[in-house]
């Protein structure tokens, strides 16, 4: 299958790219390489030391023997976008390319303005150049779970079948997203959602949970191939931001009281998860919902297990409950359907001690890289900043 991964520099993305190639895709990757800028931006790093783009693709063509066709844009630009569909003409479009960060998005107007544009933007114009030169095209587009917040019933996958008044429908799926950059994915599955109502598009949204863990079998093959590992308070995410933490003998990072549970899952199956989404196509007209994660927890038994298996390693590390900089539930029922994947073939990697273990040998390996004074966050949800 001829694939455009866009995001493909990105820490699911380019895992996501070698495995596809690897399975005999043709696969070229988009990406303006802004995540590597706001790094700079913010004074934060990867944990694991990353290669420049170019060198990552050439030296994958020399471990693989499978050419990755790179380009540098970006999907705010029109004109990159509908050259980029034109010239590859591809079968499925990956779409990872959005800055994913909620702290980020609510750090002051800009950044939120920014989050909304760079995201409904982007994916407004693949949907159009998908839509106008390669109708048949399946988009692949990467939401999250956080679209639909903490509600008080069972979260379904898409759509909710209500009866009311003593009729009934299947609807969307009600959303109470947490942040500007979490509405904005809810913003791009409804103008998704009526693209393929409208042109019959097909596509398929994959409501991801947090990911965590940092090579597949790919990116572990050579050091060029490595994948990011963020950490901060800004871009680090539960999990992994909790292994660097203790790795480096700072306080384990628990908001509030830690009650708030998300939906989880190991990179190794998200890159999986895109193959199976790409291989059982989304029907002309169809748009087709997939919650992407394999199992829940809440973020105090995460950091519980791993301040229990840094211990085991001689870690001096303890838990530090912070006010929540977040507004969100610390308590609260939660209950996601997560089958149509596993029906599909999806055999999950289950978080375990082991998996834990091999993160805290890889945070302290690098533990050089970690700057401590980064993991505190700064970003507070409740004060708008007019800047
Ligand atoms: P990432 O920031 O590591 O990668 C995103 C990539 O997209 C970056 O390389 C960035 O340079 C690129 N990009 C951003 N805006 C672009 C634009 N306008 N044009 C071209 N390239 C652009 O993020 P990630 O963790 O790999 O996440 C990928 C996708 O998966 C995102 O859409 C995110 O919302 C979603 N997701 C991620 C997680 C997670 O835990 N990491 C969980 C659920 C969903
Ligand atoms: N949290 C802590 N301590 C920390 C960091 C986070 O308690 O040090 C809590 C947060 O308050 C939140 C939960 O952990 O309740 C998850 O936060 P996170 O930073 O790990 O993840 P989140 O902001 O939700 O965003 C990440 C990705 C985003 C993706 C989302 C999936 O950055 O791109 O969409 O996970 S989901 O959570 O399902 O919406």
């Amino acid at each position: 299958m001829r694939v455009l991964v866009a995001g493909g520099d990105g820490f699911c993305g380019w895992p996501t790219a070698l495995y596809l190639s690897s399975r005999g895709h043709d696969v070229s990757i988009a990406d303006n390489l802004s995540r590597r800028e706001w790094d700079r931006e913010l004074g934060t790093n990867s944990l694991t030391e990353i290669s420049e783009p170019g060198s990552r693709v050439a030296r994958w063509k020399e471990v693989s023997g499978r050419e990755i066709e790179a380009f540098v844009g970006d999907l705010t630009d029109e004109r990159f976008v509908y050259e980029t569909i034109e010239r590859l003409r591809p079968e499925a479009v990956v779409q990872f390319a959005e800055q994913r960060s909620a702290p980020y998005s609510m750090i002051d107007r800009s950044h939120a303005v920014f989050t909304q544009v760079n995201n409904v933007v982007g994916t407004m114009n693949l949907m159009f150049a998908i839509g106008e030169l390669v109708p048949d095209c399946h988009l692949i587009k990467l939401g999250t779970m956080g679209e639909y917040g903490t509600p008080n019933i069972d979260i379904e996958e898409g759509y909710l079948t209500v009866e009311y008044k003593g009729r009934t429908d299947t609807l969307p799926y009600p959303k109470q997203p947490g942040s500007f950059y979490h509405l904005s994915k809810v913003h791009d599955s409804h103008n998704i959602m009526f693209a393929c109502r409208a042109w019959g598009l097909r596509a398929t949204d994959l409501n991801q949970g947090v990911v965590y863990n940092v090579d597949t079998e790919e990116t572990a093959s050579d050091p060029v191939l490595r994948n990011r590992f963020d950490y901060d308070g800004i871009f680090g995410t539960a999990l992994n931001r909790f292994c660097a933490q203790a790795a480096s003998g700072s306080g384990i990072t628990v908001y509030g009281g830690g009650g708030q549970t998300r939906g989880f899952i190991d990179i190794r199956d998200t890159v999986r998860c895109v193959e199976l989404a790409a291989n059982h196509p989304a029907e002309r007209g169809e748009f087709r919902v997939f919650n992407q994660f394999t199992e829940q927890w809440s973020v105090l038994e995460l950091a519980q297990l791993v301040e229990r298996v840094a211990r085991s390693l001689d870690l001096q590390t303890e838990l530090a409950y912070l006010d929540n900089p977040r507004v969100e539930k610390e308590e609260h029922y939660y209950r996601a359907a997560n089958t149509r994947l596993i029906d599909l073939g999806l055999k999950p990697h289950l978080l375990t001690e082991e998996t834990v273990e091999r993160l805290l040998v890889m945070a302290l390996e690098n533990r050089a890289r970690i700057e401590p004074e980064t993991f505190a966050p700064r970003v507070d949800w409740r004060k708008p900043d007019y800047r």
